[in-house]
């Protein structure tokens, strides 16, 4: 199961950004370092097209998609040697597949802040910095370990040493690994590895007053990653009331959806996932996938037996069943295709397995 990361320093929301999501009950306060166990929950993943599906479909239960959410306790300068219990802080980071790093932009005095005063950029790299020196030393480490194999083989590991280097010498100018590993194969090579920084990541800047022009200071600062501006505290209380009170203030405010559903949907396409839909037994279902899966491994995720004895697959696209309001109709028009192994899951797709038992 692919998971998210809160991370960023001590007493900046993440704990309360954590909660609003999840509608937990992770530990706040306004003290550092609150959260020293992290907090995981799950978040159902807001999706208009299930919803539609549903209004057409009339299942007797819609299940939506959802991804896992881990609130990490706070980085502070030094952690990477072991700082305010860094190790194990960003041992937590390493089994991530997508950080969000919350970055401090309200100003109160009510909530002490490490330093003396709110400054999102340098905030930022504090954090980030103590991320580049954990993967120079874990890189470090890997090179001297490899090092023998490479001077006596030479050739057959020029490829390895080449990336290895290139890693380090990116990472000692200060470059972040995410910008020069993009494909999804380096990343999952780069998680395997233990580094941190090739990570996608979603910048957000927990803000109440977004007019102050902080956060537009931070967005021109990181400018090759997304910045999401998110007033967490009100957040937390729109996810307290309830969906017509929330509607009510959600309007009054001027706010067509939540914030937290743009967190959500940012972090299902941070972690490169596309959905697929069933339709079994009048039960509504939305699975996650990641992109270029195949049909049988998709069936898998339904049930291990769906991929073993997997023979072909019914597909339509969810936009065709809503316009065309149901699969008889679907089928007339042709809309409906078989396919075999080889086929590409495609986002959206409506799909039925058939499959020996
Ligand atoms: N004014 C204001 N206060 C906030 C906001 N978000 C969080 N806080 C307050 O900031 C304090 C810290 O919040 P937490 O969610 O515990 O922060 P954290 O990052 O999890 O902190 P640690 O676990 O200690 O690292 C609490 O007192 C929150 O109520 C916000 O958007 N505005
Ligand atoms: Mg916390």
């Amino acid at each position: 199961m692919l998971s998210v990361g809160i991370i960023g320093l001590p007493n900046v929301g993440k704990s309360s950004l954590f909660n609003a999501l999840t509608v937990g009950k992770a530990e706040v306060s306004n003290y550092p370092f609150t959260t020293i166990e992290s907090n995981t929950g799950m978040v159902p993943v807001p999706d208009p097209l299930l919803q539609q599906l549903a209004d057409v479909l009339q299942p007797e239960k819609t299940t939506p998609c959802s991804i896992r959410f881990i609130d990490i306790a706070g980085l502070i300068k030094g952690a990477s040697e072991g700082e305010g219990l860094g190790n194990q802080f960003l041992g937590e980071i390493r089994q991530v597949d997508v950080v969000i790093h919350v970055v401090r932009c309200f100003a109160t005095d009510d909530v002490a802040h490490v330093f003396a005063d709110v400054d999102p950029v340098r905030d930022l790299g504090v954090v980030d910095t103590e991320l580049v020196l954990a993967d120079l030393e874990v890189l470090n480490r890997a090179i001297a370990k490899r090092d023998r194999d490479w001077a006596t083989h030479p050739a057959e590991h020029v490829r390895e040493r080449d990336r290895m280097l290139s890693y380090r010498e990116a990472l000692e100018s200060g470059t972040q690994l995410r910008d020069i590993a993009t494909t999804p194969d380096d990343r999952r090579e780069l998680k395997r590895a233990g580094l941190l920084t090739g990570k996608p990541v979603l910048y957000l800047a927990n803000a109440s007053d977004l007019e102050s022009g902080v956060v537009d200071t931070l967005r021109s600062s990181c400018s090759n990653a997304s910045v999401l501006a998110l007033d967490v505290g009100l957040e937390l209380e729109l996810r307290q009331l309830d969906p017509e009170e929330r509607a009510e203030f959600m309007s009054e405010l001027g706010l067509e959806r939540s914030g937290l559903d743009a967190v959500v949907g940012a972090a299902f396409d941070l972690l490169g996932l596309i959905r697929f839909f069933t339709i079994v037994k009048n039960k509504l279902q939305a699975w996650e996938v990641p992109t270029g899966t195949t049909a049988p491994t998709a069936a898998g995720q339904i049930h291990s037996d769906m991929e073993q004895g997997f023979i072909r697959a019914k597909v339509t696209q969810a936009t065709d069943l809503c316009s065309q309001r149901s699969v008889q109709a679907l089928q007339q028009t042709g809309k409906i295709r078989t396919v075999g192994k080889d086929y590409e899951v495609q986002d959206g797709d409506v799909m039925e397995f058939l499959f020996s038992q």
